[in-house]
Order: structure tokens, then C-alpha cells, then sequence
């Protein structure tokens, strides 16, 4: 029997408050409104981001439905939904690409004007959610929300994939590898023969090595305090990973130690703390080197820096998803990894039953998970 245009009654993790657990519990998710896309979602990735919600590191509006990174099946459209329909494999966009705003215009922009990354209001585009719980709103979360059965997303917010793409891993290439391996190719640029550093070494950062690798640099040092991270990374493709703990001095003269002076090339800040966003900009070559800044910072965080650090030609520069733009390159990302170009697996450790959320962030927090995967 047909669920378009019904209400549907489904599973979904719910967080009430910061430092909480997720609650599962059953909620209702109206239907499509017009431009809109129902989604049953099949698998989902955990990713630091939808912990900084429950930590209270970025300001969310609660009660909220975290999950960004999926693959699901479009249960069905609201009116004027041309992209996709009922059947197809999607992936849901944390960052939408519209079209039609001046970044989406613009050949080097993809920060699509219609994302809810700053605020994160958690609401869709007429200010409403599709969820309710007892009669009650609950929040979206990135335009997204794949923590629950099904989701509803605007169209700007999911893209088409192959058919075939199994959606336990494919679903990394909505938010992890996308996210590390375009910061490398596409907003770093890095070239052959180069240096880079890699500071954090979770599921985004060794996304950022495999970019790295595949651009050709021949040094890659992967920087964690983490070392049960480095066997990955070195197969990923670092070349030789250290630890902050082991070291009296700052790490990025560490860094300059070990290039001559020079620094490297490109670094990468793959954590989301200030400190060691100075360490990477500090760590890459004092004139042409290149600091992509990918953690995502803390809601109201600072910075003081000695503005030498960047007088001298050093470029610094953010990335949301890799600077890609989303729903053009998620569906080739998609066929890349169908075609065996690239590699997911070793990023997942543990794929999990939906129910077992909290044992996945759990395994966050100890360290002793890249990426869990839960299937629904
Ligand atoms: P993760 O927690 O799996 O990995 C972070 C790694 O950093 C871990 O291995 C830690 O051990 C390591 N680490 C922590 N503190 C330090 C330190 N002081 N020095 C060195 N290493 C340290 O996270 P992730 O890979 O899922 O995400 C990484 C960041 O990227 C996080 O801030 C997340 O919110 C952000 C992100 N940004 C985007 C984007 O579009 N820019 C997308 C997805 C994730
Ligand atoms: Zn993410
Ligand atoms: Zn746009």
C-alpha cells in the first residue's frame, strides 16, 4: 500500500538536550510539501559533526534529529520535484546547492545560500519541520536529518546516485570522504610531488590523506594524539604520522623540523579546535604554503594570531564539503567509487543496527571507531 501523501510513523533519534543521550522513539513525518523529497533512509554514517550537537559545540535548536551523511530511497515527491522520483537512490546534502544563489553561480562557490550551516535553525525553507513527536515540533538538523526511518528534505538537498552503490558505504560520500578528499583535490589543490600535513586522523582527515595521495604528493604526515589511528593512515597513504603528546616543543615546529625549515606545502586542520587551527597555518611554508581550515570551529570560538603568519604569502582558507558543489558532485563521486577509483572501507569499523546509536557514539568518544555505520 502506497505511503504518498499519508503521514508516516517511523523510528528516529531523538536528542532533547546538549550532553544527552539520543532518545529513539516514534515520531511523524508528514508528507512532501511542494520541492520537497520524502526519503526512507537505509543507512547512516556518524560523523564528529552530529557530536558537536550533542556536546553543545555548535548551537542547535533541540528537541533535534541529528544525522547528515546517508543513502535512502525516495519514498515520494511533493509537487515540482523534477529530479528525482519515488524509486531512485539518493543521497541527502547537508549543504543544498540551489542553483540559483551567487555561490552556486559561481564557479569556484558551493556554499549554496539555501544551507542552515551558521545558524542551523533546523527548519525547512517555510519555517516548518515535516516531524513531530507527540503533536510537537522537533528540528531538522543540516537540511538533512538521517538519524530516522525517513526524512523529508528539500530538492536542493539530495542528489540521484547509482542504483547499484551499496548504502552502507556509498553513504560516506554524503558527508566524510566527500568533505576530506575535496579539501585536498579540490580546495587545496594540492600537486605532485608535494608536502602535506594532515592534522586529525578520523574518518574526514583520512579522507584528506587518500585526496592527498591521489593529487600525488609524495609526503603525507598524518599528526593525531590518537596513535591507534596511524596503521590506517600509513595505508591510506601517509608517509610517517606523529603525536603532539611526544613532543616538548610546539607541533608545528615539529613540522618545520622535519621539512628543513620550509614547511610543508599544504596542511590541514581536520580536528575543529583553534589551537591546532594556528598549528597547521603555521606548519605549511611561510610564503606559498596552503592551510585549509576543515573542522568545523566551535559556535563563537576565537582566534589571535600574529598576522605575520599570512603577511608573508602563507595562504589560509576554509572548506565545507570539500568546496565542492554538492548535488554535481556527489552523484560522480558515487560512479567513481562504483568504478573502483577510490576506496571506502577502510574508513568504516563498525556497521551497527540503527537501535545501537549511542553504542556508535560511544566508540567516538573512546577513540575506537573511524566511521560507524548504522543500517536501518
Ligand atoms: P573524528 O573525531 O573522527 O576525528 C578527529 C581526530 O582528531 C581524532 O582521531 C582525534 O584523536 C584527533 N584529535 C583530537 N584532538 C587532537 C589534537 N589536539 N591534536 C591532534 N589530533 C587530535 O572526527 P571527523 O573526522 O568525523 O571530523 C573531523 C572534524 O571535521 C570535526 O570537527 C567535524 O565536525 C569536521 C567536519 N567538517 C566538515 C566540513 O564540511 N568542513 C564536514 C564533516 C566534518
Ligand atoms: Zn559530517
Ligand atoms: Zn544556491
Amino acid at each position: 500500500m502506497s505511503t504518498a501523501g499519508k503521514v508516516i510513523k517511523c523510528k528516529a533519534a531523538i536528542v532533547w538536550e546538549p550532553k544527552k543521550p539520543f532518545s529513539i522513539v516514534e515520531i511523524e513525518v508528514a508528507p512532501p510539501k511542494a520541492h520537497e523529497v520524502r526519503i526512507k533512509i537505509l543507512a547512516t554514517g556518524i560523523c564528529r559533526t552530529d557530536d558537536h550537537v550533542l556536546s553543545g559545540a555548535i548551537k542547535v535548536n533541540f528537541p533535534i534529529i541529528p544525522g547528515h551523511e546517508a543513502v535512502g530511497v525516495v519514498e515520494s515527491v511533493g509537487e515540482g520535484v523534477t529530479s528525482v522520483k519515488p524509486g531512485d537512490k539518493v543521497i541527502p546534502l547537508f549543504l543544498p546547492q540551489c542553483g540559483k544563489c551567487s555561490p552556486c553561480k559561481n564557479p569556484e562557490g558551493n556554499l549554496c545560500e539555501k544551507n542552515d550551516l551558521g545558524e542551523f535553525k533546523g527548519v525547512m525553507y517555510d519555517g516548518t519541520t515535516r516531524f513531530s513527536y507527540k503533536g510537537k515540533l522537533v528540528h531538522n538538523f543540516a537540511s538533512t536529518s538521517t538519524f530516522t526511518e525517513y526524512t523529508v528534505v528539500h530538492e536542493d538537498s539530495v542528489a540521484k546516485i547509482d542504483s547499484a552503490a551499496p548504502p552502507e558505504k556509498a553513504c560516506l560520500i554524503g558527508c566524510g570522504f566527500s568533505t576530506g578528499y575535496g579539501a585536498a583535490i579540490r580546495s587545496a589543490k594540492v600537486r605532485p610531488d608535494t608536502s602535506c600535513a594532515v592534522f586529525g586522523l578520523g574518518g574526514v582527515g583520512l579522507s584528506v590523506v587518500m585526496g592527498c595521495k591521489a593529487a600525488g604528493a609524495s609526503r603525507i604526515i598524518g599528526i593525531d594524539i590518537n596513535k591507534d589511528k596511524f596503521p590506517m593512515a600509513k595505508e591510506l597513504g601517509a608517509t610517517e604520522c606523529i603525536s603532539p603528546l611526544d613532543f616538548q616543543k610546539p607541533i608545528n615546529e615539529v613540522v618545520l623540523d622535519m621539512t628543513d625549515g620550509d614547511g610543508v606545502d599544504y596542511s590541514f586542520e581536520v580536528i575543529g579546535r583553534t589551537d591546532t587551527m594556528t598549528a597547521a597555518l603555521a606548519s605549511c611554508n611561510m610564503n606559498y604554503g596552503t592551510s585549509v581550515v576543515v573542522g568545523a570551529p566551535p559556535s563563537a570560538s576565537q582566534i589571535t594570531f600574529s598576522p605575520t603568519l599570512i603577511f608573508t604569502g602563507r595562504t589560509w582558507k576554509g572548506s565545507v564539503f570539500g568546496g565542492l558543489k554538492s548535488k554535481d558532485a556527489v552523484p560522480k563521486l558515487v560512479s567513481e567509487f562504483m568504478a573502483k577509483k577510490f576506496v571506502l572501507d577502510p574508513l568504516i569499523t563498525h556497521v551497527l543496527p540503527f537501535d545501537q546509536i549511542n553504542h556508535g557514539f560511544e566508540l567516538l568518544h573512546k577513540g575506537e571507531s573511524i566511521r560507524s555505520v548504522l543500517k536501518m
